[in-house]
């Protein structure tokens, strides 16, 4: 198996197991990502076969779009205030505390809105995703309103390091469905520090004026359910806060 197929088969099989979870009449939080993709057609195949009588609500327009083309009724927070399951993929997943690193596909903001609204909060990842300590291999990505947005750089770089504007493949700044951009923080692939208190610095984040929200998710996890490149699967909960 080459190690991208490898990923695969364990998103897959996460994802899988995870649809297990979903009940008829449940109204789903839908998140974003390449494993939540395999979850959209594990929940498309189970409407079919079962009649499931389901509505989702997307975190990005990438998921409205593709859980629409499977057929997935759609709805939103604006109708449904609260979820019965969200179910979302994750850049890191904190072993024991279960705190998660979420934005590098860029949708954090409307995951975590969409995860806060939801009773249960599952995530599915491969097993390369799992870290003793977060911040191990990635960046935190933190949405920041374009207005002063280097001012705003600025104060970011001195509460936590180096802040880089997310660019798009054309070079121009990524935009998010919000129309926001994204500062990625650290730079862990050079220095690999690892965040000593990832709910201390959430919070020290999103007090910074003109920053949306970060991809520190720290807290509400029920389970993250992990697949394994050999198709197995295995379930871990959180231990401490
Ligand atoms: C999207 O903004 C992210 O939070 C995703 O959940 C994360 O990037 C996981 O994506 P993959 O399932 O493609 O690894």
């Amino acid at each position: 198996l080459s190690e991208i197929r490898g990923a695969d088969i364990g998103k897959r099989a996460a994802a899988e197991e995870a649809v297990r979870l979903v009940a008829d009449g449940m109204t789903l939080g839908l998140g974003t990502g390449s494993t939540v993709a395999f979850v959209l057609d594990a929940l498309a195949r189970r409407i079919r076969a079962e009649g499931l009588k389901l509505k989702g609500v997307p975190t990005s327009e990438r998921t409205a779009a593709k859980a629409a083309d499977l057929g997935i009724p759609l709805t939103d927070l604006d109708r449904v205030f609260e979820l019965d399951l969200a179910i979302d993929g994750a850049d890191e997943v904190e072993e024991g505390s279960l705190c998660l690193i979420k934005g590098h596909g860029g949708a954090l903001l409307r995951e975590k809105i969409v995860a806060t609204a939801a009773r249960r909060f599952v995530v599915v990842v491969d097993d390369s995703k799992i870290v003793a300590r977060l911040g191990s291999h990635m960046s935190v990505p933190v949405e920041v309103v374009r207005f002063a947005h280097v001012a705003t750089a600025r104060r970011l770089e001195r509460l936590a390091g180096p802040a880089v504007l997310r660019r798009g493949q054309d070079g121009a700044p990524y935009v998010t469905d919000n129309g926001n951009f994204i500062y990625d923080l650290g730079n862990p692939g050079v220095t690999a520090v690892p965040i000593p208190d990832p709910a201390a610095l959430a919070c020290a984040l999103v007090r910074i004026v003109g920053v949306v929200e970060s991809g520190l998710f720290t807290g509400g996890v029920e389970r993250a359910i992990v697949g394994a490149a050999d198709g197995s699967v295995r379930t871990l909960e959180r231990l401490r806060a």
